[in-house]
């Protein structure tokens, strides 16, 4: 019998990033494709050889697709979008325009705002990347005014990583009006919404298994 999609993530992490850890993107593109899934962990603590194995940063997501194994959230991505034409048109212009956002929210805005917010997190009182950042947003602005979606003029895994890069809160806090209505657009949809509901249940129930684990009064 085969185990189908089997997304794989951390089996607990701390409070911080619960609800930004990048499986979500993966749960929300098969939420919203339609395809059946399974979540299965690796530790979080102590990475092992096998986790090295599927990951070679020790990160997660990575993906097994029936004997298919791929690591890197956009990857697994463009992987479920060949899987779903709701996720990734298949007409040439639609895909084309789908894959040059799908690696323009990675690479031209998810490598600023990582490091921004980065930066930002260790309080310097001025940010080297500040002046970067902001234009990648208003360029970024400019070219999303007036429409809906980022490509192919309908909802594509480019807009889940777009949106979820910009969801960061305070990468969404310094987004102008245009961002701030698309990232609403974009995670309004029930399917992040389930996506999200899942991941914050599954770190709730580990916090239940690790607090039975250490017994009462501990
Ligand atoms: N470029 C990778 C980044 C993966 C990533 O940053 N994963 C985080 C969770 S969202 C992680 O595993 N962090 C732990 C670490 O880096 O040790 C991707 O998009 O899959």
């Amino acid at each position: 019998m085969s185990d189908g999609l089997i997304i794989w993530t951390y089996d607990w992490v701390p409070q911080g990033p619960r609800g930004f850890v990048r499986d979500l993107r993966l749960r929300w593109a098969c939420e919203e494709g339609g395809l059946a899934y399974t979540v299965r962990t690796v530790p979080f603590e102590g990475r092992g050889r096998e986790h090295l194995a599927r990951q070679p940063f020790g990160q997660v997501p990575f993906l097994d697709d029936d004997g298919i194994r791929l690591f890197e959230s956009g990857a697994c991505l463009l992987h479920l979008g060949s899987r779903s034409e709701r996720l990734m048109p298949r007409d040439p212009q639609g895909h084309a325009e789908t894959l040059e956002w799908v690696v323009a929210a990675l690479n031209s805005m998810e490598m600023v705002s990582v490091p921004w917010w980065f930066i930002g997190l260790s309080g310097t009182a001025e940010n080297p990347l500040e002046g970067w950042m902001m234009s990648r947003l208003k360029r970024l602005e400019a070219a999303i005014e007036g429409r809906e979606w980022l490509a192919a003029g309908r909802f594509t895994i480019a807009d889940i990583l777009m949106a979820d890069v910009l969801r960061v809160p305070k990468v969404r806090a310094a987004c102008p009006p245009v961002l701030q209505a698309y990232v609403e657009r974009v995670t309004s949809r029930p399917a992040f919404r389930k996506a999200h509901a899942d991941q914050m249940t599954h770190f709730a129930a580990a916090d239940e298994r690790r607090a039975a684990a250490r017994g009462p009064g501990e």
